[in-house]
Formats: structure tokens, C-alpha cells, sequence
């Protein structure tokens, strides 16, 4: 029997994982409870910490993920043995990929029986499987070993690159006592988990003589430069050298997108015209055609082409993995681009007049192109004449954030919703995932406290649109647009054959999505105009109230797989 006394003097493996996250700050568990699992969320619920339960671990996962961007702080998912921990593995990869710190804390079946392969409940080794897939996996087998498994999962998350971890725990620790003294010292701290990491001078010194050189110098900001909340460093260097700027997709808002340096409305124009690019946390990987080929000038004008790279980034490895990195500064962003500005005085000079003027003209035409057609009031609406509310909604409403998946409801949000502020816009990342939208949504209003609008394509939303049950539950200002166009893609295709099978691509025919959202005690719109679209997306920011608006667009509207039609294959008799 055990008496008051006792009790007092001993902890468990519960409270332990508890206590360790909270003296290492983490105030947020996205998961979803289960064996073994769930009196921990319990428990950590009664000692102050939020658990914010999903219907879907994936879509747990991904919220922990994009807090983790938005906070630079671990985020959190939670997840059952086997099948759940699956389930959340393609986001701890996703994070991984996207350099996101995210932890993944799965509970699991009892080593013993797993390693002879006895046949436990959800038997899996889940140390094995997630390995590959993360930055880093640990598991912890004895309550006294918490202490250094949590810092050590929160080190590897945060520091250098940051990433996806992996932590076992089996669901025997859980149980486990220790004494509590002994418990309380077996904690850590972790001290200075991402700390600065200060370029070589040299390295600066290399690049500034690269950028002093340049005559067409570019600068390239990628979701690195978003996540390493060098704001003001990257906009001062940005405006003193007087270089036009490049965002992509999740970099959009570092600066706002109506900047004069902004020469998103010129891309197919400065990426292939530029002969110095400075990237800053982005990577020549497919987004960016690899740093080679036609859209960097490959074949194009004779002095086009043939760019010299500098690369800001905190991973050395990155270096030279497209192209060849002429100037490579390894270093925390903030560091780096407080360094080049070090080398920046008076005498700058700024980039040619030629160069500038190019580019604003080839600005100028495609900004007439995108006004003419978004004043277009087509019936049925499409996606610009939908976009052009949301432009406005956004532009009235700059620290709402912006969660945006799907194909062509990605791409044309992207070139004509215009952000802000920096780390606003959310989205499908290095890998075009579907699926992000509902976690991300969820995580950003409970990690910021500010309204969250998602565009979703149709198809993209089905991934996680179980999750408006979670946004009702916790009563989270979200307003989720589906941009409704009957199908992946659009929703014209027809079988072939004739058979009674709609064709692969196709949905149910104007679908009531709006339904789903008043089911749970939210608000459901259906917006077949853009003035109704305006009223809906109005009431929803001044309300915070849950809401889905279900917006009808032409289903004719789209093209397959947005603006990435190039990398489906097409077959010989097509080509
Ligand atoms: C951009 N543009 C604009 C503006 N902003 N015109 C007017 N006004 C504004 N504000 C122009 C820009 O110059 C381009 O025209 C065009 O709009 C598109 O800009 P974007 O989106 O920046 O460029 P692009 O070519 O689409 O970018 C390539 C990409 C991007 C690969 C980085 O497509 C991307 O991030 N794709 C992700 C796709 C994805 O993950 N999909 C999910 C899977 S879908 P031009 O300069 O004339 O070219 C599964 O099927
Ligand atoms: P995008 O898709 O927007 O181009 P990527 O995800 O490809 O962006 O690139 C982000 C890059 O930023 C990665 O190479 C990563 O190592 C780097 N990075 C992330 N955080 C930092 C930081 N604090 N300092 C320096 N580099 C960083």
C-alpha cells in the first residue's frame, strides 16, 4: 500500500515527460490520444499544458510542424503506437524536407516483444522505420533517461537546420517511478538549443566583392529567411543595396509584396537576366529549376545566363548541391546578413538604371495584365475574380494569415494575393504536399491567436477536412474558402468509355462543403458571386466565429496541376 507520504517522494514517467517539456517552454501538444497514450494527454492537460486533440494524426502532425516554423520552437504531435505514429510520419517528413522543427512523440509497444517479434498490440519498430525519415530519432527506455531524451529531441529539432525528430516512447515508462528528487534533477534545461552560428569573414568578404561586381544582381528569399526572423536585417540590406528582391512562396511579406524592389511580377524575367544571385535560405532544388536550364538564360541572350551564385545558409552541405556556389556563407541568416550589411557604406553602388528600368517595365506590363484581369466579373466566378476578394480581404486584414493548398487555387493565390508581413502565407512547401491545410490552419490561429484564412482547392481540402470539427471544438477564428470547381484540377473530364465511373479527376457536382462546417456548429456560406465571397470572408474576420465558405467557380476553370503542367508525363502518342 501506498501512503500519502510515499507518494510525495515519487514521480513517473507521465509527470517527468510533463515536466520536461514545460521547463523547456513547450506549452502546446497537438495529437491524438489512444493506447498508450492517452491519460498523458490528460495528465498534461491538468499541468497547464494546451493538448489541441485532431481527428487525423497527420493533420496533428502537420500543426506541430508549421508551429514549429511560426515559433521557432519545437512543435509537438502526439501519437498512439503503429498505425497512428503512420500516421503522422508523413508530416515529421514533411517537416523534415521543409526544415520545419517539429518533434514526434509516439508511444509504442513493449521492446521486449516487439525485438522477438511476438505479436504485441500495434507491434512495430517504430525507431527503425522513422530514422530515415527525420533529422533525428531517439528512444528513452527508463524514466531517469527522460530528462536527457527531451533535450536531446529538442536540440536536434532546433539547431543547424532545423527539422523533424522522432521519440519512442513505449508505453511501459509511462508507469515507471522514480524518486522525486532524483526525477527533478534529471531534467534539463536545455541552454542557447539554436545557437547563432557567425560566418567566416572571409566568406563575407568573398561575397560582397561578388555583389560589388554584379551588374545584374538578384536576391533570392526563401522560407529560411521567413523562418529566421531576420526581418529588419534583410529588409535594411535590401534597401541600402538597392537590389531587387525575389520572395518565394512562403518568403512573400518578409517585405511587403508592393515593395518597389519586389520583382515578383518579373520572374521569368530576373531569374534568367540576373548574373549575381545572393540566396538567402532557399535552395536551387525544383522550385528554382535546379539553378540551370532555360529559366536561369540556358540558350537564351548571349550574356544571359551563366549566373554566379552566393548561398546563405546554415547547413554547409547545401552548398553545390544544383550548382556551383561561387560565394557560400554558412551561417544563421541573422548573422550572415548582418555581416554583409557590415561591408555596405556610402559609397554602395547602386544596380544600374538599365537594369532597374528593365525591370520595372517588364513589372509594370504584367501588374496592367493581372488589374485588367481581375476587374473581370465573369459568371460563373473564377478563380481571379474570387482572388481579387481575397486580395482585398488581405490587404485590409494584414495579420490575419494565410494557410493556401491546392493546385491552381495555389498558384493563382500566390501570384495575386498580395502579404504584408512576414511569415503570413502558409503553404504546400518544397514538396507541393496536399493536405497541410486544416493542421496549418489550427496551429497558426492557437500559436498566434490571430484569423486564419485557408484557400483550399476542392481536392486539397478533402485531405484534412474532417479537421473543421477540431476548429468548432476549439472554437478557432478560421475561415476556410474552397475554391469549388467540381474536381482535381477542374471538373470537365469524362470516362472514356462511358461506363457509369465519373472520370478520375471528377467530384459529386457542386457539392455542399458549407454543410460539413454548420454540422459542428460553425458557420457555412455558399458564395456563387464575388460580392456574396466578400460578404461571407467580411463576417467571418469581424465575427472570428468558425466558418467555411464554399465558393462555386466555373468548373471549366483551371489547368492541370496549375502551373507545374510540365512535370506530368505525357505519353509518346500525345507528345
Ligand atoms: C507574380 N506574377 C505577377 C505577380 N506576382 N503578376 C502580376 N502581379 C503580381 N503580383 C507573375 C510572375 O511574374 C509570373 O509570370 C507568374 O505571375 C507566376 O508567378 P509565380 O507564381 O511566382 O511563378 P511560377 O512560375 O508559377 O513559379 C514557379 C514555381 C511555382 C515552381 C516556384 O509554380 C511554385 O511554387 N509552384 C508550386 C506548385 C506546387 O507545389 N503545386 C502543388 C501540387 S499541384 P512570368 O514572370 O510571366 O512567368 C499537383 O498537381
Ligand atoms: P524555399 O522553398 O522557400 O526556397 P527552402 O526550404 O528550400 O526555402 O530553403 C530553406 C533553407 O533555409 C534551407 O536550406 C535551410 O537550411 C535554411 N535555413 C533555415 N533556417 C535557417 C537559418 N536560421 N539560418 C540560415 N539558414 C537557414
Amino acid at each position: 500500500m501506498t501512503t500519502d507520504a510515499q507518494s510525495k517522494e515519487t514521480t513517473d514517467g507521465f509527470h517527468l515527460v510533463i515536466e520536461a517539456l514545460k521547463l523547456n517552454g513547450i506549452d502546446t501538444i497537438f495529437g491524438l490520444p489512444g493506447i498508450p497514450i492517452t491519460d498523458f494527454t490528460r495528465k498534461a492537460q491538468a499541468e497547464g499544458i494546451r493538448v489541441i486533440s485532431f481527428r487525423h494524426e497527420q493533420n496533428a502532425g502537420n500543426a506541430a510542424a508549421i508551429a514549429g516554423f511560426l515559433t521557432q520552437k519545437p512543435g509537438i504531435c502526439l501519437t498512439v503506437s503503429a498505425p497512428g505514429f503512420l500516421n503522422g510520419l508523413t508530416a515529421l517528413a514533411n517537416a523534415t524536407t521543409n526544415c520545419f522543427p517539429m518533434i514526434l512523440i509516439s508511444g509504442s509497444s513493449e521492446r521486449e516483444i516487439v525485438d522477438l517479434q511476438q505479436g504485441d498490440y500495434e507491434e512495430m519498430d517504430q525507431l527503425a522505420i522513422a530514422k530515415p525519415l527525420c533529422k533525428a530519432a531517439f528512444r528513452v527506455l527508463h524514466a531517469e533517461d527522460i530528462g536527457v531524451g527531451i533535450a536531446r529531441a529538442i536540440r536536434a529539432a532546433v539547431s543547424g537546420r532545423p527539422g523533424g525528430v522522432y521519440l519512442d516512447l513505449p508505453a511501459k515508462l509511462f508507469g515507471q517511478t522514480l524518486d522525486a528528487e532524483a526525477g527533478k534533477k534529471s531534467l534539463i534545461k536545455v541552454v542557447d538549443p539554436a545557437p547563432r552560428q557567425i560566418p567566416d569573414q572571409t566568406a563575407i568578404q568573398r561575397a560582397l566583392d561578388l555583389l560589388k561586381a554584379a551588374k545584374r544582381p538578384l536576391i533570392l528569399l526563401g522560407k529560411g529567411a521567413a523562418y529566421a526572423q531576420a526581418d529588419a536585417n534583410i529588409r535594411a540590406l535590401i534597401e541600402k543595396t538597392g537590389i531587387p528582391y525575389l520572395p518565394m512562396s512562403m518568403a512573400k511579406g518578409i517585405l511587403p509584396d508592393t515593395h518597389e524592389q519586389s520583382a515578383a511580377a518579373a520572374r521569368s524575367f530576373v531569374l534568367p537576366g540576373a548574373d549575381v544571385v545572393l540566396l538567402i535560405g532557399a535552395r536551387l532544388n525544383w522550385l528554382l529549376s535546379h539553378g540551370k536550364g532555360k529559366t536561369w538564360g540556358g540558350k537564351g541572350p548571349k550574356d544571359w545566363g551563366g549566373q554566379k551564385f552566393i548561398q546563405i545558409d546554415i547547413s554547409p552541405q547545401e552548398m553545390d548541391s544544383n550548382v556551383a556556389i561561387d560565394a557560400p556563407i554558412v551561417g544563421d541568416i541573422d548573422s550572415c546578413v548582418s555581416a554583409l550589411l557590415g561591408g555596405i557604406g556610402s559609397g554602395w553602388a547602386r544596380p544600374s538604371a538599365d537594369w532597374l528600368g528593365a525591370i520595372s517595365e517588364r513589372k509594370d506590363k504584367n501588374l496592367a495584365k493581372m488589374a485588367e484581369t481581375l476587374t473581370k466579373n465573369p459568371t460563373p466566378m473564377n478563380f481571379h475574380s474570387a482572388l481579387n476578394v481575397m486580395r482585398d480581404i488581405i490587404k485590409a486584414n494584414p495579420d490575419a494569415i494565410l494557410v493556401n493548398e491546392g493546385a491552381n487555387a495555389l498558384d493563382f493565390t500566390r501570384s495575386i494575393v498580395d502579404m504584408y508581413k512576414p511569415r503570413k502565407r502558409l503553404d504546400v512547401g518544397t514538396w507541393g504536399v496536399m493536405g497541410i491545410g486544416m493542421g496549418f490552419a489550427v496551429a497558426a490561429a492557437v500559436v498566434t491567436g490571430e484569423s486564419v484564412i485557408a484557400i483550399e482547392g476542392d481536392s486539397a481540402f478533402g485531405f484534412s477536412g474532417m479537421e473543421v470539427e477540431t476548429i468548432c471544438r476549439y472554437n478557432l477564428p478560421v475561415c476556410v474558402v474552397i475554391f469549388n470547381n467540381n474536381g482535381v484540377y477542374r471538373g470537365t473530364d469524362v470516362n472514356p468509355t462511358g461506363g457509369p465511373d465519373v472520370a478520375p479527376t471528377v467530384f459529386v457536382k457542386n457539392a455542399r462543403y458549407e454543410k460539413l462546417m454548420e454540422a459542428f456548429g460553425g458557420v457555412g456560406v455558399y458564395a456563387t458571386n464575388p460580392a456574396e465571397l466578400r460578404k461571407a470572408m467580411e463576417e467571418a474576420l469581424r465575427s472570428r466565429k468558425p466558418t467555411l465558405i464554399n465558393a462555386a467557380i466555373d468548373e471549366t476553370a483551371g489547368t492541370e496541376s496549375g502551373r507545374i503542367t510540365s512535370l506530368n508525363p505525357q505519353s509518346a502518342k500525345k507528345k
